[in-house]
């Protein structure tokens, strides 16, 4: 092993140490009340052990990587230009975090919420971890290295028809209002793929396509702590992700969908 992919190698393991201590946290406070608060509207929501998870985090980063940069949601999301931070993104290595990913279904009660670290070289995402704590289901990929669900490869599934998919999509994250566009996209879905969810967490949602168990995921409007590991993980398990134009995807596009591969090209079909 080369220098640069051992020291990548080790971050990968750090990212894992991180994302299980901030999982316990989560799962140490998750049956004591919660303080929430609105972000933007009702359906931005932010809780304290958003705020704990995310702080937990960034103390190890910073102590045991002081020379790289970090962007995280509850720290950096207030900014106009979050959304756009990466279109000229800092050199050298970075770690996007997002420290309760699907915080709505967290507050529920619903087990499909996930810490997510995504680990980016001169912008471009190298490695991600992807924790759910309730199941505790771990997702890791280190590029050109494999995708792994608990230490097990993971692959994306066969599906070679539309009418064998089983979709995944969420509402607009910026600007969150009724009858946005997926309500549309839905309607188009319905009746040539299996059927479509709302899972609500993104990250999740591209390591469900990457284990084999949605064949796509399309979202508008998500942030880069949305996307940054899982991405990866989709990738190294051999799935295709492009924003909606077909165009490979950056961490500063407005429109994502995530396929199986097979079936890319007749999904943006649907969706345009
Ligand atoms: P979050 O739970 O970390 O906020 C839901 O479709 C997906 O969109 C989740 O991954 C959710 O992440 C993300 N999202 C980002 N910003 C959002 C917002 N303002 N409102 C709702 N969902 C948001
Ligand atoms: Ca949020
Ligand atoms: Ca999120
Ligand atoms: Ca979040």
């Amino acid at each position: 092993m080369n220098e640069q992919l051992a020291y990548e190698d080790a971050m990968m393991q750090d990212a894992i140490r991180y994302v299980k201590e901030a999982g316990r946290l989560i799962m140490n406070l998750i049956h004591k009340p919660l303080n929430i608060q609105e972000k933007k509207n009702q359906a931005d929501l932010v809780t304290e052990v958003d705020v704990r998870s995310e702080q937990l985090l960034r103390e190890q980063i910073i102590r045991d990587y002081p020379n790289h940069w970090i962007l995280s949601e509850e720290n950096d999301g207030g900014r106009e230009d979050s959304h756009r931070a990466l279109l000229q993104p800092p050199a050298g290595y970075g770690w996007i975090i997002d420290p309760i990913d699907g915080t709505i279904n967290f507050i529920h009660a619903i087990a499909h919420f996930a810490i997510s670290v995504g680990i980016v070289r001169d912008g471009v995402p190298i490695c991600g971890v992807v924790y759910n704590p309730v199941t505790n289901e771990l997702y890791s990929a280190r590029k050109q290295g494999g995708a792994f669900l608990n230490g097990q490869t993971i692959q994306v599934g066969k599906e070679q028809e539309l009418g064998q998919a089983l979709l995944a999509t969420g509402f607009q994250a910026i600007d969150w209002k009724p009858n946005s566009v997926v309500v549309e996209q839905i309607g188009r879905m319905t009746g040539v793929v299996r059927s479509v969810r709302i899972m609500g967490a993104a990250s999740l949602d591209l390591c469900l396509v990457a284990s084999g168990r949605l064949t796509g995921f399309w979202h508008d409007g998500l942030y880069p702590w949305d996307v940054a590991a899982g991405m990866v993980i989709l990738q190294e398990a051999g799935g295709a992700i492009t924003n909606i134009e077909g165009r490979p995807f950056a961490l500063s596009d407005n429109t994502l969908l995530a396929s199986n591969a097979t079936l890319h090209q007749a999904l943006i079909s649907v969706l345009q």
